[in-house]
């Protein structure tokens, strides 16, 4: 929606921007009215206020409205969320393996890293499981955070549109140098990745490797 490193990011983007826009229309709609009718309806000028009771019209645009804005608002953001939480049908596995305080990354092909190497266009799927205590994966760039757990496999689930490389922080406090648990994820035009992978991506469908 919004030119961006993933297409979940700009929705993102795009969802935020939406509920704040809304929301300064509102709270400038609100404010000027309510500044208005301090004036105009003075007592002490003589005003006398009007009685709205019953006023079937007003009672059904307060209502009317204010609904529509937060039904779009959930849909919205539902529709954005989803995006990172529906696998899609066929994924690159990577395997993320968090431990105090570094993460590494494993292939299907057994190479290892330290850096998350993936290549553009391609949907991505990390199976992430922690050896020690709770981290989170966090890529602020693509809007995305998971848990990592020692209990069960957590998974991320992401395209890379756009080359780069971008930061991965721990965003779960998990000890003393918690906050040096930063790595990076490089997305690279196919061509470089398969020289660096040894081979093309291969696909894989759901549920395959767990
Ligand atoms: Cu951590």
């Amino acid at each position: 929606m919004f030119p961006a490193p993933t297409t979940h990011a700009g929705s993102v983007d795009f969802v935020m921007l939406y509920i704040v826009s809304i929301s300064v229309v509102l709270l400038l709609g609100i404010t000027a009215t309510m500044i208005y009718f301090v004036f105009k309806y003075n007592r002490k000028k003589g005003h006398e206020p009007v009685d709205i009771h019953g006023n079937l019209w007003l009672e059904v645009v307060w209502i009317l409205i204010p609904t529509l804005l937060v039904l779009s608002m959930f849909y919205f953001g539902y529709t954005s969320y989803r995006e990172f939480r529906d696998r899609p049908d066929e994924a690159f596995v990577v395997k993320v393996t968090a431990r105090m305080w570094h993460f590494s990354f494993t292939y299907d092909n057994g190479r290892k890293s330290d850096t998350l190497y993936v290549p553009i266009n391609t949907p991505i799927d990390l199976e992430m499981r922690s050896m020690d205590v709770n981290h989170a994966f966090y890529i602020p760039a693509f809007r995305i955070k998971e848990d990592i757990l020692f209990s069960q496999t957590n998974h991320l689930y992401f395209t890379p549109k756009e080359e780069g490389a971008y930061d991965v922080a721990c965003a779960e406090y998990c000890g003393l140098n918690h906050s040096a648990m930063y790595t990076k994820v490089v997305v690279m035009p196919e061509n470089k990745f398969t020289a660096w992978f040894g081979a093309p991506a291969k696909l894989q469908k759901a549920g395959v490797n767990n």
